[in-house]
């Protein structure tokens, strides 16, 4: 009988040493930790091969394959234990008895839309359905945008009308979504039309009907021929959509330097049904819907020659179609954050 070369003695006695080892193994980290030991990089069964030139050379070849049968066995023996240990554990957590695999789940609380998106949603539904594009302009705009482009120049005094929240840039928030009107003249060529929704943010004092940070959905419809009449029919066609029911509007001339002529719109409080409470400040209507025709001046800064163009814009408040919607009696709820009020909706 030939003896066996030492290498393959020492090769074999490895075998036994590392399977004594991955079999006392008791826990995943243990098994990680050898399995890095044995065949890691720097391991003991990938060092074998750096012994390649100590060996016979007629013997190199069976050496090499050796290591490797020796490397392929003891991954084959760490990866039969890692399966043992992995499923012991799983046994051992399901008979904790803490643990019911069988519990029904509790129920999730989800959120849902705030009733302004819901409302905002139903509006840009009803408008692009119409043709008008939804365009979205930004809070922070420059002085011209918000107000010399639509006619109310520094020394105006409906500059007053909306107190304004200054950025010390010289820019501000914007009073009203009207700011994007001059800013649609220049994106898209006449005709066309569009909505801008967004908030707005005055510096006021609040009440019932009044917040600093509210919504408008402005609306603009640019074209060779607008009529009030085509104005009014749209803005009656919105709130009849919008509160899926006749309410009672009234019509009156309103002042705003960017449209001529100018309108006001009310619509019979819906908190009250008339009768006068805190959201109409007891006068049984509320201010929801200014329109109007668009000023030749705004036309011109839009880069539109009045002589041909025309257009009718309207800056609804948002945050009161709500209030009258769902009859919501303060308009500080909206924006309040308090989960009692919103998880009605
Ligand atoms: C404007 O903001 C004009 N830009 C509207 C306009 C657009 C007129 C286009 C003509 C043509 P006014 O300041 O009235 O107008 O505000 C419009 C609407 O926003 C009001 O009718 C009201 O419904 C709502 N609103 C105004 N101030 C507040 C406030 N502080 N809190 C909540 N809603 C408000």
């Amino acid at each position: 009988m030939s003896e066996l070369p030492d290498w393959q003695i020492e090769i074999d006695q490895a075998a036994i040493r590392w399977q004594a080892e991955i079999d006392d193994a008791a826990a995943l980290e243990a098994l990680r930790s050898l399995e890095v030991r044995a065949l890691g990089k720097a391991g003991e069964i990938p060092g074998l091969m750096k012994r390649i030139p100590q060996i016979p050379p007629q013997d190199r070849k069976a050496f090499g394959q050796a290591v490797n049968a020796l490397q392929a066995h003891v991954a084959a023996t760490i990866e039969a234990r890692r399966q043992v240990l992995v499923e012991a554990l799983i046994a051992a957590e399901l008979q904790d008895a803490t643990f019911d695999p069988a519990a029904v789940a509790l129920p999730l609380k989800l959120g849902h839309p705030h009733p302004l998106s819901t409302v905002q949603a139903d509006i840009e539904a009803i408008f692009t359905s119409m043709g008008f594009h939804v365009l979205d302009y930004p809070e922070i705009e420059s002085e011209f945008d918000n107000f010399e482009a639509l006619n109310i120049p520094g020394w105006h005094p409906a500059r007053e009308m909306q107190d304004t929240f200054w950025l010390e840039s010289g820019h501000l928030l914007r009073t009203h979504t009207s700011a994007g009107q001059v800013r649609a003249m220049h994106q898209f060529p006449a005709p066309f039309r569009a909505i801008f929704p967004g908030k707005v943010y005055r510096y006021e004092a609040t009440d019932a009907s009044h917040e600093h940070t509210f919504h408008q959905v402005e609306g603009l419809m640019i074209d060779r021929k607008v009529s009030v009449g085509h104005l009014l029919d749209s803005m009656r066609t919105l709130l009849s959509a919008i509160l899926q029911r006749e309410v009672e509007i009234r019509l009156r001339p309103g002042y705003f330097p960017f449209v001529e002529p100018g309108f006001e719109l009310d619509i019979r409080c819906q908190v009250c049904a008339g009768d006068g409470c805190s959201a109409c400040k007891r006068r049984g209507w509320l201010e929801l819907l200014p329109c109007g025709l668009v000023h030749p001046n705004v036309l011109r800064a839009g880069g539109l020659d009045p002589e041909e163009w025309q257009g009718w814009a309207f800056g609804l408040g948002l945050s009161r179609l709500v209030m009258m919607r769902y009859g919501v009696p303060d308009v500080r709820l909206l924006m309040g954050g308090d989960l009692r009020f919103l998880s009605q909706f």
